[in-house]
């Protein structure tokens, strides 16, 4: 176990070891975004895609109390099949599902900060969270942008979705020092369509570029997160307007339950996938796909421009 109380997988130690590149995977995605088998069927696929170029994934999770780095098959189908009986597991909650001896599917926040303590600079994921609608009365905000105020972790997903507000979310971003850019892109991507409304900071075209960027970041010594956002690919975009109207639905019956606290993200997910027919799930699945391959590209960059 290396460092103090988190078990690195061989494999992920051996690369951290010579410097070769990895790439950091989040578990809460695998338990509570997907059902099973497709979660880990995809889970299974983004690890491949990662490999095959030319990177050794690192997927996060806490099992019976203990955080893990580098999943083995076996552990990453148990962790597919329990699903939701896993805790979904923010920063806030690790102390007390290690304490516990418990099993915790760690999200953002949690997975940057088990990436970083090891020595991941770099994390896949599909969406991250953000500032909620309404979120400036119910100050619902994800913890992940805190993290990403405090964590040199460099996240590539396909941006935030809109069940979010993605301009309070980008505002947030900036008050905590982040920085944030699309990839090939102007205007910062809202996870199932190339448009949010809104311009990104900045535009980088090529993994060469995100890898100066991460370096300077730590040379800079700025102990804080870095946003890629990678549109999801043309074939794969679903409607907005489809989209948009289950969300509008989705975050009503939320509302009318009074869903609260970490429950709201998962229960608007899940009712957007059902209420699309499940044409997002297949969305979602495409761009985390897209995403490990650019993610891995990038990893395999630094790497490079390190040595
Ligand atoms: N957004 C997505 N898919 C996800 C999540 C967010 O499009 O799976 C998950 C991630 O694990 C993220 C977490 O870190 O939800 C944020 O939850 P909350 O809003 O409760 O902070
Ligand atoms: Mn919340």
């Amino acid at each position: 176990m290396s460092p103090a109380g988190v078990a690195v997988s061989p494999e992920v130690e051996a690369a951290l070891a010579s410097g070769g590149p990895v790439v950091a995977l989040e578990s809460t995605i695998i338990s509570h975004g997907m059902p099973y088998p497709k979660n880990l069927q995809t889970a299974m696929e983004v690890e491949a895609i990662v490999r095959a170029n030319g990177a050794v994934p690192a997927t996060i999770a806490i099992l019976n109390g203990v955080p893990h780095v580098g999943l083995s098959s076996e552990q990453l189908k148990r962790l597919a099949i329990s699903g939701t009986q896993f805790q979904k597991t923010a920063r806030r909650d690790i102390a007390q599902v290690v304490a516990s001896g418990g099993n915790g599917a760690t999200t953002v926040s949690a997975t940057m900060f088990f990436a970083h303590k090891v020595g991941i600079p770099i994390f896949v994921t599909g969406g991250i969270g953000g500032v909620h609608r309404h979120g400036e009365k119910t100050m619902d905000i994800s913890s992940d942008l805190t993290e990403f105020g405090k964590t040199p972790v460099t996240v590539i997903s396909a941006g935030v979705k809109s069940i979010l507000d993605i301009s309070r979310t980008l505002e947030y971003l900036e008050t905590q020092g982040v920085t944030v850019a699309a990839y090939g892109a102007d205007e910062f991507p809202a996870f199932f369509t190339d448009t949010s409304g809104c311009k990104a900071p900045c535009r980088v075209d090529s993994p060469e570029e995100c890898a100066k960027i991460i370096d300077a970041n730590k040379n800079m010594h700025l102990e804080s997160g870095i946003l890629i956002a990678v549109p999801i690919p043309k074939q794969h975009a679903a409607s907005g307007n489809i989209i948009e109207s289950a969300v509008q639905q989705a975050l009503k019956e939320a509302d009318d339950r009074k869903i609260t606290g970490n429950a709201i993200t998962p229960f608007i997910l899940d009712r957007v996938k059902v209420l699309t027919g499940g044409s997002s799930l297949e969305a979602n699945i495409a761009l985390v796909k897209n995403n490990a391959l650019t993610g891995a590209r990038i990893a395999v960059a630094l790497s490079n421009l390190r040595r």
